[in-house]
């Protein structure tokens, strides 16, 4: 058995909005500013396994309500109680023409279980309102207010509380369809809980899988911005001059870039979102002339060596590699990794160092700041879209400038110092990348949590 849901409310407070947001989806009905957008009843499921669990309708917006309470206290209304009025009003004429609209909300009622009303919180509880819930109570069934608009800052919360306990609605849900709150909308669940027994493991089962779902969604769009900063640090692009000309910048930039907005594209589609509900502001991207640290602890250890004797160890490789420039002509990694004792795979690696060296050729790669700049842009994407509600109009803008400095950003460097060691992990898979991401994914993961602001 499942269970429906009727969403009421005056026109443009946020019904078609609500559903989309418990949907998750965005492309139900359609939601726009102007009131009267919603012109007829709609139904969809919400299901689970293959289970239908809840039935949500949408409705029109109440539109004259003043006159429908009028209407509904004449002759040869006002002599008829509570469902006779219902039943006899939508088969009057006048169901047909002046209260069209609403008849088609009242005619729902009586096949629905439960009311969800829908109140813009940013309007005071006026006379208008008043009515619908009136008019609304003539079908007996249990009426839940959603208190939507929740987090826009003028709000009417204390007065409408009051008005709606007057009207012994105490179980009133907070909610907001485009700063969305999961806490808010499982306070919903479990009101619904209780007024309906019988669905109450279906319910506990849905509030569970919209659980793990979000978190499983956060964990995934953590481990794809991991994967895009160690794919951008260990990006390289070739020049023949430093400082690098204008154009070989730009396209040093372009690629970044790019490859920034595949990393949103990416997550947009996790959350399924449209590719435009976010945008990627300009901004200003530093790059470095990379260069080959070969005193850094992982590198010594690809060489074979241990760090215990690497100063001296380091030294003698730099000046292997000198007398290699001196001596041959353009070395192959072979030869290189041969004369220094090391796997051809090791000295293959390697050979864009030789390489640069002889011939005065040079590398960009982003610099540690951009890095650390990109981590904070896609960890305000993921917060944004973590609670972006699916009835959000507005896309999300990127921040240019990000003023954040904390235990956990100051690691980041580390990372970056690693991936920049290796141009071979970019877009590519490798054993030690993994290892490198699956860390960075944690201390990500740690900023985030940091963040006093949190996610739910
Ligand atoms: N900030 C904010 N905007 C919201 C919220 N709910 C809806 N909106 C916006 O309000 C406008 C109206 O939303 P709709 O969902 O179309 O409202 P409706 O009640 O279905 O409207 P009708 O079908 O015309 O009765 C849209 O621009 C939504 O983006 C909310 O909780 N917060
Ligand atoms: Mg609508």
């Amino acid at each position: 058995m499942t269970m429906s849901l009727l969403v009421v409310g005056h026109a443009n407070t946020g019904k078609t909005s609500l559903i989309r947001t418990l949907l998750r989806r965005h492309d139900f009905g359609e939601v726009n500013d102007q009131a009267g957008t919603t012109r007829h009843v709609e139904s969809v499921d919400i299901e689970m396994a293959g289970q239908n669990i809840l039935t949500l309708i949408d409705t029109p917006g109440f539109e004259d309500s003043i006159g429908l309470w009028e209407c509904r206290h004449q002759p040869p209304f006002n002599e008829l109680s509570g469902r006779d009025w219902l039943m006899a009003f939508c088969h009057s004429p006048l169901a047909d023409n002046e209260f069209e609209q609403e008849a088609k909300i009242l005619k729902q009622l009586t096949l629905t279980d439960i009311i969800l009303y829908v109140i813009d919180l940013r309007q005071a509880p006026l006379g208008k309102y008043l009515d619908e819930l009136s008019l609304l109570a003539s079908a007996n069934k249990p009426i839940i207010p959603i208190l939507n608009f929740s987090a826009s800052p003028s709000s009417h919360h204390q007065a409408w509380r009051q008005i709606l306990t007057e009207r012994h609605l105490h179980a009133v849900v907070k909610y907001d369809s485009v700063a969305f709150y999961f806490e808010d909308e499982k306070r919903l669940y479990q009101s619904l809980q209780s007024l309906m027994p019988d669905q109450y493991d279906a319910l506990k089962a849905l509030i569970l899988a919209r659980e793990e779902a979000a978190q499983l969604r956060l964990s995934a769009a953590i481990s794809l911005l991991a994967e895009w900063l160690t794919n951008a640090a260990s990006f390289r692009s070739l020049c023949d001059q430093y400082p690098a000309s204008n154009e070989q910048t730009n396209q040093f930039e372009e690629h970044i870039k790019a490859l920034e907005n595949q990393y949103i594209q990416q997550l947009l589609k996790l959350y399924d979102f449209r590719p435009d509900d976010l945008v990627q502001s300009q901004f200003h991207i530093q790059y470095d002339r990379w260069q080959q640290d070969m005193f850094d602890k992982e590198v010594l250890k690809e060489w074979g060596i241990e760090t215990g004797t690497s100063a001296l160890t380091g030294a003698a490789i730099g000046a292997g590699i000198d007398m290699i420039s001196a001596g041959l002509t353009l070395g192959t990694a072979t030869s290189v990794g041969a004369l220094l004792g090391a796997g051809w795979q090791t000295g293959k690696h390697y050979k864009d160092t030789i390489k640069s060296k002889l011939t005065k050729q040079y590398f960009l790669c982003l610099e540690n700041s951009t890095l650390t700049l990109l981590s904070l842009r896609g960890l305000d994407a993921i917060r944004h879209l973590h609670q972006r509600g699916h009835a959000s109009q507005q896309p999300f803008q990127l921040s240019k400038n990000h003023a954040s400095d904390n235990a956990a950003l100051r690691k980041l460097p580390f990372y970056w110092r690693q991936a920049k060691q290796h141009p071979n992990w970019y877009q590519a898979d490798h054993p030690l990348k993994t290892e490198v991401e699956d860390t960075l994914t944690q201390a990500l993961q740690s900023k985030l949590n940091d963040d006093s602001s949190g996610l739910s």
